[in-house]
């Protein structure tokens, strides 16, 4: 890629992201996949000669890396989506005590309306609780801009510094100027001391008084920060905005005075207090949670917020048009919110497990049992829907594992089964595992092992034995680690068998100990390659009985009183002709469709 020849180049957010760290000089790149804020990292390691880029287990570990980086003096960036900033929790609230030495930036990615999360949670309360600056870029340029301001705020005051982007930032495009990679000498080393790295009680509470002298010189310099800005315009309404709902305050009200914040926390007060006293009313526009609206009330302003902008869900232009007015301006708070929603008026696609996967055949496997189902975050999710219905419970990535423990041992009568996926059991469902053999739990677990990370887009993970560098590595085995942990029984299948996979789910089921059951058969899409041939229904054969439609395989239709094959969508898995008593389901070149 010839860098520095490009002008200027449209980059959706996260790319920007990724290319601001590279010419902001960054060195190191981790992290761990999660939607919106997977790509970032995949950008980032197309810079891979200037870049260290890696795939960590998880969030935490990602952030460690970052931190032991940063202290060696390189600028790193670390990247996650929101409910990953909860793994990475720990090691950050500390963090801001120790501090940085070279530039570390956490680009965390909200996902307002859920588009691809469990929850909607909102990273700036993530900022207050660890007493770190956050930005919140409001297009491809700023989100590239910020992390060149990231990284000189984090090196002057010693900080980890949060990025907040959103699906919307994150995902749509704007035409970014390109620069030059900064000029930096390399990383200077570790500089030992334990003063200032080693957050015992008695270095700690130095550190502690030094995040408060820290925060009150970044409330000083907040106000005049170019992340911030007022534009002014017709007086009569002044709206305070930040990230993406900045871009839907100047599309709907081109005339109305604008305070753009970009560096959201520590609040910019002057500068809010300016704006204030310049306009007659003050409307707050964020996403999520009210928390500039709540400030700017301390401050003894008056302004309008919540009560008609939206708290819940993303918002967009049609859901501001109520409280901004489709001309512009006339804002009142009495506006009734309407309830419109970017899906609204399209047929409704529920999401299904892809024609060939194999999760299928575990969920049709333990729909032959009285079992309850502790389910986990991945595609496997998706066998919540009927006609599989197999999953009965979801909370965060590895509670599939010690949720099903916790059901046990709380005196649950049906069996147990923990489902999690390859990806999910290295992030987090290893200790969940160790606790199930330390503690004599009696549960089963399934991983399904698909050889990929396929939910985020087919990520590496230290069970593929590839790097995100594309280097070859060592490949995990979720079956040596279950041995490690004292399970003694583990079993390998292939969830495309049947036949099989019922009988060692039954065996584990009915067993009074617990089990570990690897269903393992790579991802058609990762493999970009379908496991067989398309199938054909042999009509002559069909006693239309539809089993087969218990599978919930897009490919297999119920059509004019007919059970028929989508040959375009068949993968040719051949679960359906396991399941067929008849045999009418055969190879679509050796047999016919119709009768
Ligand atoms: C803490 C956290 N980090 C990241 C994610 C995003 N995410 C959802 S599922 C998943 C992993 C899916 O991979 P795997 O467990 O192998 O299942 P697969 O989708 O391949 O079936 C990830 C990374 C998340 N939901 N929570």
């Amino acid at each position: 890629m010839s860098q520095a020849s490009q002008a200027s180049s449209l980059l959706s957010g996260n790319e920007a992201i990724a290319r601001g760290a590279w010419e902001a000089g960054v060195t190191v790149a981790t992290g761990y996949p999660g939607t919106p804020s997977t790509e970032i990292l995949e950008f980032a390691s197309r810079y891979k000669e200037d870049i260290y880029c890696e795939w960590s287990p998880n969030e935490k570990v990602a952030l460690e890396v970052a931190a032991g980086a940063s202290l060696s003096g390189a600028r790193v960036i670390v990247t996650m989506k929101h409910v990953g900033l909860n793994v990475a929790a720990d090691p950050l609230m500390t963090l801001s005590y120790i501090g940085t030495v070279g530039g570390l930036v956490v680009c965390v990615a909200d996902d307002p309306g859920m588009h691809s999360s469990q929850n909607e949670q909102d990273t700036r309360h993530y900022a207050r609780l660890g007493k770190m600056p956050i930005l919140e870029p409001a297009d491809s340029t700023q989100a590239r801009d910020f992390i060149l301001l990231g990284m000189e705020i984090s090196e002057k005051h010693s900080t980890p510094v949060i990025l907040r982007s959103t699906t919307r930032v994150s995902h749509s495009s704007g035409v970014v100027t390109l620069g030059e990679r900064a000029r930096r000498s390399p990383p200077g080393g570790f500089v030992k001391d334990s003063t200032r790295f080693v957050p015992i009680p008695l270095y700690g509470r130095p550190m502690r008084v030094k995040v408060e002298e820290r925060l009150a010189a970044m409330k000083a310099e907040v106000s005049s920060s170019p992340a911030n800005a007022i534009e002014w315009g017709d007086r009569s309404l002044g709206i305070i905005a930040e990230g993406i709902a900045y871009q839907y305050v100047r599309e709907l009200a081109p005339q109305a005075s604008v305070l753009r914040i970009g560096w959201v926390w520590p609040f910019p007060d002057d500068l809010i207090r300016e704006f204030a006293a310049g306009v007659k009313k003050v409307l707050v526009v964020e996403e999520l949670d009210p928390i500039l609206e709540e400030h700017v009330r301390s401050l003894g302003i008056a302004c309008e917020g919540k009560a008609v902008v939206p708290a819940i869900g993303e918002l967009s232009p049609d859901r501001l048009a109520g409280p901004l007015g489709r001309d512009g301006g006339r804002f009142s708070a009495s506006q009734a919110v309407p309830g419109s929603d970017a899906s609204e008026g399209l047929p409704a696609r529920p999401p299904v497990l892809c024609p060939a996967c194999p999760h299928r055949g575990i969920f049709y496997a333990l729909g032959k049992f009285d079992v309850v189902v502790t389910g986990d975050i991945g595609c496997y999710s998706l066998g919540v829907f009927p006609p599989l219905k197999r999953v009965d419970t979801i909370l965060c990535m590895g509670a599939g594992i010690s949720m099903a423990h916790g059901m046990q041992k709380a005196g649950e009568k049906r069996k147990v089964v923990g489902i999690v996926g390859d990806s999910t059991f290295f992030h987090s469902g290893i200790t969940g595992l160790l606790d199930i053999a330390y503690n004599k739990g009696a549960s089963t677990i399934i991983v399904v092992d698909n050889r990929t990370t396929a939910m985020t887009g087919h990520q590496e993970h230290p069970g593929t034995g590839r790097t995100l560098l594309g280097e070859e590595t060592i490949s995990a085995s979720i079956e040596t680690f279950g041995r490690a942990c004292g399970i003694r029984n583990i079993a390998t299948v292939d969830p495309y068998d049947i036949t099989p996979t019922v009988e060692v789910i039954r065996k584990a089921v009915e067993s009074d100990e617990s089990w570990l059951i690897v269903a393992r058969s790579p991802c058609p899409l990762s493999m970009k390659k379908n496991p067989g041939e398309p199938r054909r229904v042999n009509q002559e054969l069909c006693r239309k009985c539809k089993l087969c439609l218990k599978l919930g395989c897009p490919a297999i239709e119920w059509v004019n009183d007919e059970i028929r094959v989508n040959e375009l969508l068949c993968g040719g898995c051949a679960m359906c002709e396991k399941t067929c008593k008849e045999g009418a389901f055969q190879v679509a070149s050796g047999a016919c469709n119709e009768s």
